[in-house]
């Protein structure tokens, strides 16, 4: 009998512990938190320079533990945030255009859509993405005789370099003036 009641007892844990592992399946799950891998984060060179009032355009990933489709929305750190954008399998991307210069710290989240109808109730969000700078500035002018107007990429370029730019576009504009007076006389 005292046989019988370890051998039960043994059944009896084997049989909670497959129970257990039966209702342990992997638990419905959000996107993981996102991260932002491009886009242009301010500067002087080509490429990588942000402007306000000008659009550019930031790339963010993530994976659904579920491999559901999934949603990002983007908080630009200006007080404004975009619409749920989507859906996306892996990248998306988001489109932004700051009205003031200054230090952006942008960043992203994501939320799944679990039966896919584009309606995100049934969703659930992940975690706020690290933050990814984004330094704004307006452009520097230099305007020539009132006509010609370029950027001056002045930690870029040494100063002399600069000043030679200007000479020649003043050079230009006074053999231009000359020209135009050549003709109406
Ligand atoms: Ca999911
Ligand atoms: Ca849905």
């Amino acid at each position: 009998m005292k046989k019988i009641g370890i051998v039960a007892c043994i059944l009896l844990i084997a049989c909670s512990i497959i129970a257990t592992g039966q209702t342990a399946a992997p638990p419905y799950s959000g996107p993981d938190k996102p991260e932002i891998t491009d886009g242009p984060q301010g500067g002087y060179l080509p490429g990588n320079k942000v402007l306000v009032n000008h659009e550019y355009t930031y790339t963010a990933m993530t994976t659904d533990p579920d491999g559901d489709q999934f949603y990002f929305k983007w908080d630009w750190d200006d007080g404004t945030e975009s619409d749920w954008l989507g859906p996306y399998d892996e990248y998306g991307t988001g489109t932004h255009a700051w009205e003031e210069a200054g230090t952006y710290y942008i960043k992203v989240k994501a939320i799944d859509d679990p039966n896919g109808d584009g309606d995100l109730s049934d969703g659930q969000e992940s975690a706020w993405s690290e933050t990814y700078k984004v330094w704004v500035r307006k452009p520097l002018f230099h305007v020539v005789e009132g006509v010609t107007i370029f950027e001056v990429q002045s930690t870029v370029l040494p100063q002399e370099v600069i000043q030679a730019q200007i000479e020649q576009l003043e050079s230009q504009q006074y053999e231009s003036q000359e020209s135009q007076q050549q003709q109406s006389t």
